[in-house]
């Protein structure tokens, strides 16, 4: 069975999925594009042999569009993402589920009152290489309970349009979904404490970032958020438990030996760091529609984890003091025991 797709935003992160689904993963097609700009939505259609729709709502409910991706802006993620499931359709969307955690329990409530997961958030790091053979090694015991972790999110420079929030809710969402998921907790308080900046940022941002986390079970987060390191773009994280350590792999690369230098190659963007991630997720995630299962990556749930998290940790740096993540109950539909 081919999963034929409809893809709301043709945006770079949209046309880069629709390249996937298209170039990358078997068992997809991708039938119709929408987006605001027109034009880029019948320049991205044609690369495919998709049609163009008018809007969210037509493609959603279109007769050849099985299941949908959303990579639209942000704050239009709801709306689409509860069109997608009063249609019954499964969808793909990606960070943030929503940018409110009311949007996002809406969005719950919905879905658990449609009866079975429709919803998957594209947080591609749990799918990640390195990062899976970190939790085998958690999960497997061979380091005793973790106690602490240490993170580093540097990016090589960010445009002036990124602001200082973002750093929590564009950047370090990505470590905030990826740590609850290694860990198998929930992060419980952020606080976020800024170093003196550096003088390679845009004056209206505050850069670096040091944020930190605990977990409901007493694991301590440091996590190093640094967008302007100039360097290269540069993800590190460590894991430490009673008996031993386990550490995110570099990304592989060939150490080069000449004129009296030993080096390798720094990635300079997410891009490249992670394209083997988003090929897995998009993988599994057909592959799981075509075998009519349920999708099995990041929940509707994980979506709004994430959002309650990034939005306390902006809180946080804005106030200056921890602020409590103050969650709901997991509901068991979520794997939880409300
Ligand atoms: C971007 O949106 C991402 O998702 C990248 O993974 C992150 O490293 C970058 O800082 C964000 O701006």
């Amino acid at each position: 069975m081919t999963v034929r797709v409809g893809v709301i935003g043709a945006g770079w992160i949209g046309r880069d999925h629709i390249r996937r689904l298209t170039e990358i993963v078997t068992g997809a097609q991708v039938t119709a594009v929408t987006d605001i700009d027109a034009a880029r939505a019948e320049v991205a259609a044609a690369r495919v042999g998709a049609r163009v729709c008018a809007d969210g709502g037509e493609l959603i409910a279109a007769n050849d569009v099985d299941a949908v991706v959303v990579t639209s802006w942000g704050p239009t993620h709801a709306e689409h993402v509860l069109t997608a499931i009063a249609a019954g359709k499964p969808v793909f969307c990606e960070k943030p589920l929503a940018t409110t955690a009311e949007d996002c329990l809406r969005i719950v409530e919905a879905e658990m009152t449609h009866g079975r997961r429709l919803v998957q958030v594209g947080f591609m790091r749990r799918y990640d290489q390195g990062y899976r053979q970190m939790k085998q090694v958690i999960d497997s015991g061979r380091i005793g309970e973790p106690l602490v972790v240490h993170c580093a999110h540097r990016n090589p420079t960010v445009p002036e349009s990124y602001h200082s929030d973002m750093a929590a809710l564009d950047s370090a969402v990505h470590e905030i979904d990826v740590l609850r998921w290694l860990l198998d907790d929930e992060i419980v308080s952020a606080q976020v404490v800024t170093p003196r900046s550096t003088s390679k940022r845009f004056a209206h941002l505050k850069d670096p970032q040091i944020m930190l986390f605990e977990t409901a079970k007493g694991v301590r987060i440091d996590l190093e958020m640094f967008v302007n390191c100039q360097y290269g773009y540069d993800i590190q994280c460590e894991t430490v438990g009673e008996e031993g350590l386990v550490r995110l792999p570099d990304p592989a690369a060939v150490g080069v030996r000449t004129a009296g230098q030993h080096s390798t190659v720094v990635l300079t963007d997410w891009v490249g760091r992670f394209v083997d991630a988003f090929d897995t997720e998009f993988r599994e995630w057909i592959a799981n529609l075509a075998a009519g299962v349920e999708p099995t990556g990041p929940s509707a749930w994980d979506g709004y984890a994430a959002t309650v998290i990034s939005n306390a940790t902006v809180e946080a740096r804005q106030s200056g003091r921890i602020v409590a993540t103050d969650m709901k109950p997991r509901p068991a539909f979520y794997g939880g025991t409300a």
